[in-house]
């Protein structure tokens, strides 16, 4: 690491201007500028965001509105090299990027390598599999006197609406494939880090993505989601986050008038269990949880938040996890001996701290990673805790930062704790830690969820080699970085030719020759 930390150090205390990144230039203006600090440190300025007014929001959607025919005959060759680039430009600021990743958003630099290299690994991944279904029409056998042809098509306008906890990931993610598919794209930033979005956009824009297919409108979800979700030119959105505002999303778009049905693409939240039985190994199952649990300081949607251990592995799992619970560092992210960095800002750290003194008031603390005031005293930081709970139902809500929650359960009553698992609604991530084969395998085959983990951690799903997403109360899918993604934002058309009389064997790509 110490080259990039040699090539951070350079980025740290860069004070940024971002804006919206629209097809038309937006003037300054005081009353629509937001500072933004850095979590760890609330006196540590980043720089400043302005954020997108309500018109300027319309006019970028008359903007990409107006691309899309063009944009959609653009050659998918085209628009896929412009996705190379845009990673090869990513590769090439890594480092200012991870600098930007840890000051606004409060990653470690290991959460910052990986998120990243996620990025880069949704644009090359989207840029082939939209080669291949893109490229063509596909030839359909028919009936003699007749050629059927399927050609792939863009939607129309894409408004994508993007997380604070993978700020360059997710951000890109959605905004590549939309892309690639052949749509514009509105992309609206989380609020906590329209910062790094501003800078991934304009390398976007370095590597030959036209302003007006893709424009950034940082601002917030009254002002700039309103008006995405709510005009009738959106053809569809791409959303990740909580379930809550998925289902706000989902009804603003169900309710415009005149408006085509629309396309609703959400990854959202999760209650993600894990089930150890006895015949699993202790120290593996704690490092695994730990990681599970408490990388990234719990703020993924795939993190595990309920903990099932047989009776009697239980007190064993139990003691080894509060020993390293133990020596887990809380502190500011860019330093490389922290373990776990603050959480996002200061509604997240009082939602979570209500819910951890709830629970302690009732008896149930377990094991909890002691504040070191020196390191934390300027931030928003949660110390990681574990406690009992009776089971997943006693879980009102998704709490999204290092919470875990443990239940004892009896080999007998394994079906009951897998029935309240699945009927708890949320199916995106799930682990079994087991030696038995067919255990593992029963379990992995009556659990319903979008991803399932045997014997590892639960976290860190690899684009192209383990598409992720959910189901349920948890997402929509199609998984993204999953060889289907693409598919949702693309229309197909059949067109058939009744090739005799054109006088011949005509075709589409004949005719196209
Ligand atoms: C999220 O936290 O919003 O597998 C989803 C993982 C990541 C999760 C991203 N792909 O941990």
């Amino acid at each position: 690491y110490q080259p990039l930390m040699d090539a951070m150090a350079t980025h740290m205390d860069t004070v940024y201007e971002a804006r919206p990144l629209l097809a038309f230039d937006v003037a300054s203006d005081p009353a629509q500028t937001h500072e933004v600090t850095a979590p760890y440190d609330r006196r540590q300025r980043v720089g400043t965001v302005l954020w997108t007014t309500k018109t300027q929001a319309e006019q970028a959607l008359d903007a990409a509105w107006a691309a899309f025919p063009r944009w959609e005959a653009t050659p998918v060759g085209e628009r896929a090299d412009i996705l190379r680039r845009f990673a090869d430009l990513m590769e090439a600021n890594m480092a200012e990027l991870m600098a930007l990743c840890s000051r606004e958003g409060g990653k470690l630099l290991t959460d910052g390598v990986d998120e990243i290299r996620e990025a880069v690994d949704f644009c090359r991944y989207y840029a082939v599999r939209a080669e291949e279904l893109f490229a063509e029409p596909t030839r359909l056998p028919g009936p003699t006197g007749e050629s059927n042809e399927l050609m792939m098509g863009g939607k129309g306008v894409f408004a994508a609406i993007s997380p604070w906890n993978f700020p360059v990931a997710i951000f890109c993610g959605q905004m590549v494939a939309t892309a690639v598919a052949g749509n514009t794209v509105l992309a609206k930033p989380a609020e906590q880090t329209s910062i790094v979005a501003h800078r991934v956009v304009e390398l976007l824009r370095e590597a030959g993505m036209p302003r007006d297919v893709v424009q950034l409108l940082p601002g917030d979800g009254p002002t700039v989601g309103s008006v995405l979700t709510s005009d009738p030119r959106v053809t569809g959105v791409v959303f990740t986050g909580g379930t809550d505002t998925a289902q706000v999303i989902n009804r603003a778009l169900a309710n415009r008038e005149n408006a085509a049905l629309p396309t609703l693409v959400a990854e959202t939240g999760g209650m993600n269990a894990m089930i150890v039985d006895s015949t699993a190994l202790p120290e593996q199952v704690v490092a695994d949880v730990i990681h599970s649990a408490f990388q990234s300081a719990g703020q993924r949607c795939s993190a595990l938040r309920v903990l099932y251990l047989q009776d009697d592995v239980a007190d064993r799992v139990i003691q080894i996890l509060e020993g390293a619970m133990a020596e887990l560092h809380v502190g500011d992210p860019r330093d490389l001996g922290t373990d776990v960095g603050p959480v996002i800002d200061e509604d997240a750290r009082r939602g979570l701290q209500a819910h951890i003194d709830r629970l302690k008031g009732e008896g149930r603390l377990l094991a909890e990673t002691r504040l070191d005031p020196a390191h934390t005293a300027e931030g928003t930081f949660i110390a990681p805790s574990a406690f009992q709970i009776d089971g997943i139902d006693a879980l009102e809500r998704e709490q999204f930062g290092p919470v875990l929650h443990i239940v004892r359960y009896k080999a007998q009553d394994l079906d009951r704790v897998i029935e309240s698992i699945n009927g708890r609604g949320y199916g995106l991530t799930f682990g079994v830690h087991s030696r038995n084969e067919s255990f593992a395998e029963e379990i992995a085959q009556k659990i319903r969820v979008g991803n399932v983990y045997v014997n590892r951690n639960i976290i860190g799903a690899v684009v192209g080699v383990q598409p992720f997403g959910g189901q349920g109360f948890s997402g929509t899918g199609p998984k993204a970085g999953g060889p289907h993604y693409l598919l949702r934002f693309a229309t197909e058309k059949t067109v058939t030719i009744n090739t005799a009389a054109l006088g011949g064997n005509a075709s589409l790509l004949a005719l196209g020759d």
